[in-house]
């Protein structure tokens, strides 16, 4: 009775504690307990309804960048804006004085070189330390998607191929089906989604892993795990040595999900309309 009686009490004085600590904290896996933090409402001049297409990482520096649907009355449907996560007052567009309109909406990071290749109307363009935009390739050719793993790989549109540049030129990596969008893992395995769904890809096999052709992104973390998400859900990729036997695992739930990166910690940072927030692994089991 005694004993019962202290019971009840540790479990009445200690709940309250521990549904407080964890009012922001979800437990992903059964096993592991995320908080999820408010950082940023980006300040991007956004249409009504909020549509960010990819965000990224510059490791480096903390920056985020993200490519977004700008304002109907500006001269542009894609634009790229940066905020910096240790210095949120730091923040700014991507800018070209010389060409008002290149619809940049595709971009990628070569971490090693802190260098971001911009894809949009009219072909591919840098973005250094100098904050400024300059002509790489492609003049003419309108880019869709590009991924940057030791070499530049990119999507052109009206084109079903994905392509990497090597010195001057541009040689083919994979035909398939129209790609909307794509990542390559460390043991070059591209990923990649189609009209037809989410695809695994190395050298001559292909593996069909869903029909479901709607994720709204893929992005690799810093140990090199492949994320997807639609809607509500984030799934892992786990890819298998054997293509075939490589499976979407379901992650966690967040609600209006919009778009996914990681920094340079390894946190996951996603948007729910404009907010940014981060979601962090932390020590505590009860969530
Ligand atoms: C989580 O636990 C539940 C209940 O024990 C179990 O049914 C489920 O398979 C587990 N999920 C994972 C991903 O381990
Ligand atoms: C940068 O921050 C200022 C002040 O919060 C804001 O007015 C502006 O819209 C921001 N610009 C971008 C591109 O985020
Ligand atoms: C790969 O996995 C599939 C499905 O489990 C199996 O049919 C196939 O034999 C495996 N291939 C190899 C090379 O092990
Ligand atoms: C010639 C051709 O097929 N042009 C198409 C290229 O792709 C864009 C959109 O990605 C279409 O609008 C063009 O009609």
């Amino acid at each position: 009775m005694m004993l019962l009686a202290v019971l009840m009490y540790v479990i009445v004085i200690t709940a309250p504690d521990i549904s407080a600590e964890c009012t922001n904290c979800i437990r992903v896996d059964n096993a592991t307990c995320y908080t999820i933090s408010f950082v940023h409402n980006l300040q991007a001049n956004f249409r009504e309804k909020i549509v960010i297409k990819k965000m990224a990482v510059l490791y480096a520096d903390n920056i985020l960048y993200y490519s977004y649907e700008p304002a109907i009355s500006d001269p542009e449907y894609y634009k790229i804006a940066y905020v910096n996560l240790d210095n949120i007052d730091e923040n700014g567009t991507v800018h070209d004085p010389n060409t008002p309109v290149h619809n940049f909406g595709a971009f990628d990071i070569d971490q090693d070189k802190s260098l971001i290749y911009l894809g949009g109307r009219d072909g591919i363009f840098t973005y250094g330390a100098s904050k400024k935009v300059a002509w790489y390739s492609s003049l003419g050719d309108e880019i869709l998607t590009l991924f940057f793993k030791d070499n530049l790989y990119i999507v052109k549109a009206n084109d079903s191929r994905i392509i990497v540049k090597k010195g001057d030129t541009f040689n083919s990596v994979m035909e398939y089906m129209p790609i909307k969008n794509f990542v390559i893992t460390k043991e070059n395995v591209i990923v990649f989604l189609g009209t037809y769904g989410l695809f695994l890809s190395r050298k001559e096999d292909t593996v069909w892993l869903s029909k479901n052709a709607f994720f709204r992104g893929l992005t690799v973390d810093l140990d090199g795990v492949v994320y997807t998400w639609w809607i509500d859900e984030i799934y892992k990729i786990d890819i298998k040595k054997n293509l075939s036997e490589s499976r979407l695992v379901k992650f966690t739930n967040i609600h209006h999900l919009v778009a996914m990166t990681f920094d340079n910690n390894n946190n996951i940072l996603f948007t729910v309309g404009k907010s940014l927030f981060k979601m962090a692994i932390t020590n505590s089991t009860e969530c």
